[in-house]
């Protein structure tokens, strides 16, 4: 898998300059990552490219990682001085979230109150691929607003949605492309299908993902794909077992493992083996982060 893996540096360096760019128009940010995998959805970057502005981190698709892990990771960026917050853009009511962006940005606007400018936060949603930017920006104003700036090819000056008397929202979401340097990250990233498929094999990709859920969800894992043995010991035998135990068979009893590994995967993904979290919070105080 690594050699497959395509990395461009000089497509990470341009989509910094139009992120920069976006970011100059607003006071606030909102960062969405994967809940499932905080630390492999988020582009380091943002750090950086973000500072002094006010910030919510979004652990965005709760709703499919395990709520235990969700609230781990929540003390985690917490005790990191992060603002952090849980959320499902996919059913959770807007204003579940709405108070939590007003008081992440209310200490950034009371200075500038002080200063005598501006009495509205501009925010803008930000976050690599898939993470769900698109769906959160339009739970959170209402309707849909974002699909449009989504489209290839279209060019729109930058449209601000009030969203409350004291919050405008940018509703282009700003992009970066996730890391993929480092192969435990670019794996993450694929098994949770924010990597296109075809840059990685989709077999290979579907073991790893077995042997990684038999670690973090092995319970979830051995009821979904009818596993039934203590140990497996090897990728390729935990993958022929899921193929038997779900039936995923050929004439003359051959497993089907193309089919198996797209199922697999598919699964996986739209949360049907249950709330599992890919990530746990690493040990260690904060300090030492
Ligand atoms: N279960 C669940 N799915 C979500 C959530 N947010 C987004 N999705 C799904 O994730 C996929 C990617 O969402 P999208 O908004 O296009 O991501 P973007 O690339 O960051 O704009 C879509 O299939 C969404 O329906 C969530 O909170 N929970
Ligand atoms: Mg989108």
């Amino acid at each position: 898998m690594p050699e497959r893996i395509n990395w461009y540096p000089g497509h990470m360096a341009r989509s910094r300059r139009l992120l920069q760019e976006q970011l100059r128009a607003v006071d606030a940010v909102v960062e969405l990552c994967d809940a499932r995998a905080p630390l492999a959805t988020r582009n380091p970057d943002l750090n950086q490219l973000t500072r002094g502005k006010a910030r919510l981190l979004v652990l965005n698709k709760a709703d499919l990682a395990d709520d235990n892990v969700t609230a781990a990771w929540l003390k985690y960026f917490r005790a990191r001085e992060v603002e952090t917050v849980r959320f499902n853009s996919n059913g959770a009511r807007a204003r579940e979230i709405l108070g939590r962006i007003e008081e992440a940005v209310r200490p950034a606007m009371e200075k500038a109150a002080r200063r005598g400018v501006r009495k509205t936060a501009r925010l803008m949603v930000i976050g690599i691929p898939n993470v769900g930017k698109s769906t959160f920006i339009n739970r959170i104003n209402g309707s849909p607003i974002a699909k449009a700036a989504d489209r290839p090819g279209v060019t729109r000056s930058n449209q601000w949605v009030k969203i409350s008397p004291y919050l405008e929202l940018l509703d282009t979401p700003g992009m970066l492309p996730p890391r993929l340097d480092d192969l435990d990250r670019a794996r993450l990233l694929a098994y949770l299908g924010s990597v296109r498929d075809q840059i990685l094999n989709t077999e290979e990709l579907a073991m790893g993902l077995l042997m990684h859920l038999m670690q973090v969800a092995p319970q979830a894992a051995r009821a979904r794909f009818k596993l039934t043995q203590e140990q497996y010991e090897s990728p390729e035998e935990l993958l022929e077992a899921a193929c038997r135990g779900r039936g995923w068979l050929l004439s003359g009893g051959r497993v089907d493992t193309d089919r198996a590994s797209a199922l697999i995967l598919d699964e996986f993904r739209g949360g049907k083996a249950g709330k599992i979290s890919l990530e746990t919070p690493p040990a260690g105080r904060p300090e030492h982060a």
